[in-house]
Parts: C-alpha cells; sequence; structure tokens
C-alpha cells in the first residue's frame, strides 16, 4: 500500500480502512514513511477530520506499536486509575490526586509528561526534588506501586513510539491542533499504560490550550467515544484555566504547595474543589465508589486524615526523593525571591 495512495485518499475526503490507517501507522514506527509523507498526511486529516471509526483504528494501531503494559494487582481488586489533563498554569492537581485516589484502593501508575508550550509538566515539577527518580527500573516501580499505591513517573521510550515521531512532526509542521489527532495521541499513551479506567481533564481558558468551549466540548467528546472504542471507560471534566491553579507557577514551588495541600496547611479553595471533583469521578469510574457524591466524600476523608499525604510520602521516598518529604522536602530556592505583595509596595 503506498503511502501517497492514501495520502490522496484523506485528500480526497475519504474515510481510511482499518489497513490503511495501519499501514501508516507502521511507516511512521519502521521510519518507511518520510517526515514530508507524515506531514502531508497529518495536514490532509487536520483540514479533513476524522470520523469516530477512523480515529478508533488509529488510537489502537498506535497503543500497539510498542510495549502495552500490565499491572500485578497483588491477587487483591485494586483497579487502575489514571487522570491526564491537556496542560494549565499551575496545574498541581496530579501531585495531590494520585496520592487520594491511592488511599483510596485505586492503582495509579500515572505515566506523566514535561512541560509542553508554557504549561508546566509534572516530572519537572517532581524533579524539583533531590533524588526524585522520574525513569525508574520496572522492579522499583512495581514495589512503590505495591508499597503506595501510586507512582508519577516518565513514559519509557517503548510506550506508544508512533505517537513520538507523529507528535514530533505534528509540532512542526503546524498541525497539532487537530481533534483526531490530539485523541490518537492522548488515548495511545494511556491504553499502553495498562488503565482500566481514565479520567480527563480539559482544561478551558486563556491558560490552556482550548480557548473556546466548543472546541473543549468537541475534544471531550471525541476523547470519551474514542476511549469506549478501543475499550477503555474515560469521563471528561471541562476545567476553567483562566487563572493559575493554586497559589504558585514554578516546579519547586510547586512540589511545596502540593505538600502544604497534603497536610492540610494550606488548602487553596479552588484547587480544592478540583481535585476532590476529579478523585470522585475517578473513585466512581473504577468502582470504588457507588455514587461520585460518595467518592468525593471518601477523597475528603483520606484528604483529611492525613492519609493521602503518607501515600506521597511514601511515593517520594521509593523513587529516590527525600525521606520525609512531609517534614523536609529539600527544595531549593531560587537565587533572587520576590513576591507580589513586595512588587505592589515598590510600585
Ligand atoms: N498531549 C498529548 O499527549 N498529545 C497531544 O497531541 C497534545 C497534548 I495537543
Amino acid at each position: 500500500m503506498l503511502p501517497a495512495e492514501i495520502i490522496r485518499s484523506k485528500r480526497d475526503r475519504h474515510a481510511l480502512s482499518e489497513a490503511q490507517i495501519l499501514a501508516f501507522v507502521r511507516g511512521l514506527v519502521d521510519g518507511s514513511w518520510s517526515e514530508g509523507q507524515v506531514a502531508a498526511l497529518a495536514m490532509a486529516v487536520l483540514l479533513n477530520g476524522m470520523d469516530r471509526a477512523e480515529c478508533v483504528a488509529l488510537t489502537r494501531a498506535m497503543t500497539q506499536s510498542g510495549q502495552v503494559l500490565r499491572w500485578p494487582t497483588g491477587g487483591v481488586s485494586r483497579p487502575v486509575v489514571d487522570k491526564h489533563s491537556t496542560g494549565g498554569v499551575g496545574d498541581k492537581v496530579s501531585l495531590v490526586l494520585a496520592p487520594i485516589v491511592a488511599a483510596c484502593g485505586g492503582l495509579v501508575p500515572m505515566i506523566s509528561g514535561r512541560g509542553l508550550g508554557h504549561t508546566g509538566g509534572t516530572l519537572d515539577k517532581l524533579q524539583a526534588l533531590p533524588g526524585y527518580e522520574v525513569a525508574p527500573s520496572r522492579v522499583r516501580l512495581l514495589r512503590v506501586l505495591h508499597d503506595s499505591g501510586c507512582a508519577i513517573v516518565g513514559a519509557s521510550a517503548e510506550l506508544a513510539p508512533a505517537d513520538r515521531r507523529l507528535y514530533a512532526i505534528r509540532d512542526v509542521t503546524a498541525t497539532v491542533e487537530s481533534v483526531p489527532l490530539i485523541t490518537a495521541s492522548i488515548l495511545s499513551k494511556k491504553l499502553a499504560a495498562g488503565l482500566g479506567s481514565l479520567v480527563m481533564d480539559v482544561k478551558l481558558g486563556n491558560g490552556a490550550f482550548m480557548h473556546d468551549l466548543a472546541e473543549a466540548r468537541a475534544l471531550s467528546e471525541s476523547l470519551v467515544a474514542v476511549a469506549a472504542g478501543a475499550g477503555l471507560p474515560c469521563r471528561a471534566l471541562i476545567t476553567d484555566m483562566n487563572q493559575v491553579l493554586g497559589l504558585s507557577a514554578g516546579n519547586a514551588l510547586e512540589v511545596a504547595e502540593s505538600v502544604d495541600f497534603l497536610t492540610g496547611a494550606v488548602q487553596e479553595p479552588r484547587l480544592r474543589a478540583l481535585t476532590l471533583a476529579l478523585a470522585a469521578q475517578m473513585l466512581h469510574g473504577a468502582g470504588l465508589a457507588p455514587s461520585v457524591a460518595s467518592g468525593a466524600a471518601l477523597a475528603e476523608a483520606a484528604l483529611t486524615s492525613g492519609r493521602a499525604a503518607e501515600h506521597f510520602a511514601r511515593m517520594v521516598a521509593g523513587l529516590g526523593g527525600p525521606r520525609d518529604v512531609l517534614a523536609d522536602a529539600q527544595l531549593p530556592t531560587a537565587p533572587v525571591v520576590s513576591n507580589s505583595a513586595m512588587l505592589g509596595a515598590a510600585a
């Protein structure tokens, strides 16, 4: 099957067959499709779209392009669950949400990324903790998951390699914004991470990639429908990103705020409300709570009792970070420290 025939088919607004999509993904990974051919197909998809069946086929093919993880749950019923955000400013939800859900019985292998554009990446934040290992061995990862119920780590190169090449080409060919391509990119990595269920936090506002409610709805609907088509139960919340989430933005500052949040020292209300809303959906979606409302109550109890903080501390220590992150996170400070109150006084 010649690449040019597949590109022509999408250029002429035809739906691609599963065989054509498989040939494309194979060509992405083995390098037999040139960068120009991949870019041409990405642009044809951006301009002419893909229907749900095509997007499901693309998502499945990209998932199968590398390793697909399986998690031993130790013989007990621990559903594997995760949350993914489309990226925001000051968004430290993952850091506090994973241990809350773990404290409620979920297994949360949270495969996280680096910052994209102006949004901060969860891995960059956690690496402010001295010693924290974002690429642990499989043995260490399983031990941490067993001991703390959660592990926030990076993706290995074997996970959805088709996405890595496609994303790099989209990035330099103005084809990032295609809803089917975003959908397949996000979901292929989540499916390869071996999840049982997923909650999406689709950010909307001037600090997010989606500035328009109609766009955010279209992406949310696509994610939920395509995930279902690929066998992954998924829910999506569209949440505000017109202001920084919480009180800080910056890697070390956000880790410090997350520790304060988990210990109860400081809990900014918007961050608290969003974290509990996402936790409630995760717990209900994973079958750990009979309703969303009871999921919220369970999550709140895990937070206020300090159990979530203990799970976070165990995860950090297990991944090589400070031994007692709740008492001393050993975070670096910037050479120059300022704050808005000081700047206001000087103005
Ligand atoms: N995050 C992803 O994993 N893939 C994408 O295409 C975008 C964000 I945009």
